[in-house]
C-alpha cells in the first residue's frame, strides 16, 4: 500500500500545478500554459520524501526538458514510486478559458503503471457493477451498445457514449447515429471524458474512441479506484512510433489492455481544476492565496473524495 500520507503531498503537486496554468487561461497561450503546470508540478514533486520515477510524462529525455520519461522525482529517500504525470490535460481548453481544463497525476508502485508511449490509443470504458467483459475493443460498436443496454435492462436508445470530435471517430459516430444512442461530444480533454462514465452526476454510460495514450494510462488509475471497466490498444502508425513503444518495454504492440494490465498492486490519482468543468471547479484567485478543488482516489483505502483547499500562495 502507498503510504496515505503521501495523498495531501500528491494533491498539493496537483494543486500547484492548477495554479501555475490558470495564471494563463484565456491568454491564447498554450504552451505558456502547460509550461507553468509542468515547473510548479515538478517543484513540489521534488519536495516529496520519496524514490520516485516519472513513467509517463511530459515526453523523452531527447524532447522534453522536465517531467521527461525516465526522469527521477522527490528527495530520494523513502518509497519508490512511479508517477504519470499531465500537468496541463486540456491545454487548449487554459489558453482559451474553457471548461474542463485540469491538472492531473497517477501514483503507483514500481512496475504498477504501464508505460504508455505518446501515442494514441483507442478506448472503451463503461461504469460499475456491470458484468466483466461485455464491452471488447474487437465488437463491432452495435455489439458493445446492445450488450450494454441488455445489460442496464434498457434500449440502445437510452444509452449516452461520450465520444472526442474528431474526424477520426466518423464511423462510429454514424454507428451510434444508427441505433439512436445519444452522443456527449467532447472537444478535448479525453481523461474527464472516460471518467464521466462512473461519474453518478453524468448520463454518459459508455467512452469510445481514439484519444492519447498517457491520457488512457490516468483514466484506467481512476477508473481501478472506482470500479469501472476499460480496454484499451495501442495505436501505432509508423516505425518511429513502433520503436517509441520497443524502447519502453511493449513487445505486444496489438495487445488489448485492460484495467488490469494497465495499472498493478495500490494506485493514488489526483486531479484539480485549472478551469470550471463537469468534474472540478476552477483555481480562484484569492489575493495571497488561492483556492483548489480536486478529487482524490486512493485504490487500497477506497477512497474517493473531492476536497477544496485554499493554499497560500
Ligand atoms: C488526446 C486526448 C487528450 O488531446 O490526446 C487529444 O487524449 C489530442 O488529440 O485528452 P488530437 O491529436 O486529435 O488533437 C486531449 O484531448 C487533450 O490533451
Amino acid at each position: 500500500m502507498i503510504d496515505p500520507k503521501l495523498l495531501n503531498r500528491f494533491t498539493r503537486v496537483c494543486e500547484r500545478a492548477a495554479f501555475g496554468a490558470s495564471k494563463f487561461r484565456g491568454k491564447n497561450d498554450k504552451i505558456a500554459a502547460d509550461q507553468a503546470a509542468v515547473d510548479e508540478m515538478r517543484t513540489e514533486l521534488n519536495k516529496i520524501e520519496m524514490r520516485g520515477k516519472v513513467v509517463i510524462g511530459e515526453g523523452e529525455m531527447d524532447e522534453a526538458p522536465m517531467l521527461f520519461i525516465g526522469e527521477k522525482i522527490g528527495t530520494g529517500k523513502g518509497e519508490e514510486l512511479e508517477i504519470a504525470v499531465d500537468p496541463l490535460e486540456g491545454t487548449n481548453f487554459a489558453a482559451k478559458n474553457l471548461p474542463n481544463a485540469i491538472a492531473v497525476l497517477a501514483v503507483a508502485k514500481k512496475g504498477g503503471l504501464l508505460s504508455a508511449p505518446d501515442t494514441y490509443m483507442e478506448k472503451i470504458a463503461i461504469g460499475k457493477g456491470l458484468p466483466k467483459g461485455i464491452i471488447d475493443l474487437d465488437n463491432s460498436v452495435e455489439k458493445n451498445i446492445k450488450l450494454l443496454a441488455e445489460a442496464k435492462k434498457t434500449e440502445p436508445d437510452e444509452i449516452t457514449a461520450c465520444v472526442l470530435k474528431r474526424p477520426r471517430h466518423d464511423k462510429i459516430i454514424s454507428s451510434l447515429n444508427k441505433l439512436n444512442v445519444k452522443i456527449n461530444f467532447i472537444q478535448d480533454g479525453d481523461v474527464t471524458g472516460v471518467i464521466s462514465v462512473v461519474d453518478q452526476n453524468s448520463p454518459v454510460d459508455i467512452y469510445l474512441g481514439i484519444g492519447g495514450g498517457p491520457e488512457g494510462v490516468l483514466a484506467a488509475a481512476a477508473l481501478d479506484c472506482l470500479g469501472g471497466q476499460m480496454q484499451t490498444r495501442l495505436v501505432l502508425s509508423d516505425n518511429e512510433e513502433i520503436n517509441r513503444a520497443k524502447k519502453l518495454g511493449i513487445t505486444d504492440l496489438k495487445k488489448k489492455y485492460n484495467i488490469e494490465d494497465m495499472i498493478k498492486g495500490d494506485v493514488i490519482f489526483c486531479a484539480t481544476g485549472v478551469t470550471d468543468g463537469d468534474m472540478l471547479s476552477g483555481v480562484k484567485d484569492k489575493g495571497d492565496s488561492f483556492e483548489a478543488s480536486s478529487f482524490i482516489l486512493h485504490k487500497s483505502q477506497k477512497l474517493s473524495k473531492k476536497i477544496t483547499n485554499i493554499i497560500k500562495k
